[in-house]
């Protein structure tokens, strides 16, 4: 268990200091604009048996885990608008603080289960206490609707193993398919959407300043 302990150790300082940089960005957008391309931002180290199990599956020594298992450390931001995951990639392209080792396009080429998201893979520097420590950590960027078909598809793995009756099997797909069009009907009232929350957002600061 120590062995995991120091081994996990980068990994949930990376999440961690992520976690705080990346919900940065979503601040700086409340300061300086009315439409912030980040709902919110989780970040989680993958837990032990998953990491086993997904070694297991894909056949990933355990001595290689650094190298070839890029989700250890994950990180998610959720936004409101299929428009804001461009947006949000272009602003990881431009920091200098990571570097991007790959890109995975699930939203112009969803997966056959009927995911969709934009996964971001990052080489991040860790300063430990041994010396600096480059991990790869992967950033999904979603929709919130993208969000909660995974969310529910995953727990749903979980609990037929990949497994699915038909009838499940068909539901879910039916789910993605009302995910995405929930996607295009927002973007395309995307503009009063957000006149109604900078309108809300004005109330919120009026009712404190006064
Ligand atoms: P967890 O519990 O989220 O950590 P592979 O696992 O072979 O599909 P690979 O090479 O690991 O792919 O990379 P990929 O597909 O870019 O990223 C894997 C992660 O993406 C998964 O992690 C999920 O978080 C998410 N993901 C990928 N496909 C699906 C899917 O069909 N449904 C859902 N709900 N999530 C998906 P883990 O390790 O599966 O699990």
């Amino acid at each position: 268990m120590k062995h995991w302990d120091q081994f996990l150790a980068p990994y949930k300082q990376a999440v961690d200091e992520l976690k705080i940089k990346l919900k940065g960005m979503r601040g700086q957008f409340d300061l300086n604009s009315n439409h912030s391309p980040i709902e919110f931002v989780t970040g989680r180290v993958k837990p032990i048996a998953s990491i086993l199990d997904k070694a297991n599956q894909k056949g990933i020594p355990l001595d290689k885990l650094d190298t070839e298992m890029q989700d250890i450390a994950g990180l998610r931001m959720m936004c409101q608008f299929v428009d804001d995951i461009e947006l949000v990639v272009e602003l990881l392209r431009k920091r200098n603080d990571f570097e991007i080792v790959e890109e995975r396009n699930y939203i112009s080429h969803k997966k056959a289960s009927g995911y969709r998201s934009y996964h971001v893979v990052i080489r991040y520097p860790v300063q430990m206490i041994s010396g600096e420590k480059k991990i790869l950590v992967e950033i999904q960027i979603r929709t919130l609707a993208m969000n909660f078909w995974a969310t529910i598809e995953h727990s749903l793995n979980y609990k037929y193993k990949g497994q699915f009756p038909d009838d499940i099997l068909l539901r879910l797909q039916r789910a993605a398919e009302a995910a995405f069009r929930l996607d295009e009907e927002m973007s395309l009232i995307r503009g009063e959407i957000q006149e109604a929350q900078a309108f809300f957002t004005r109330k919120k600061e009026l009712k404190q300043d006064g």
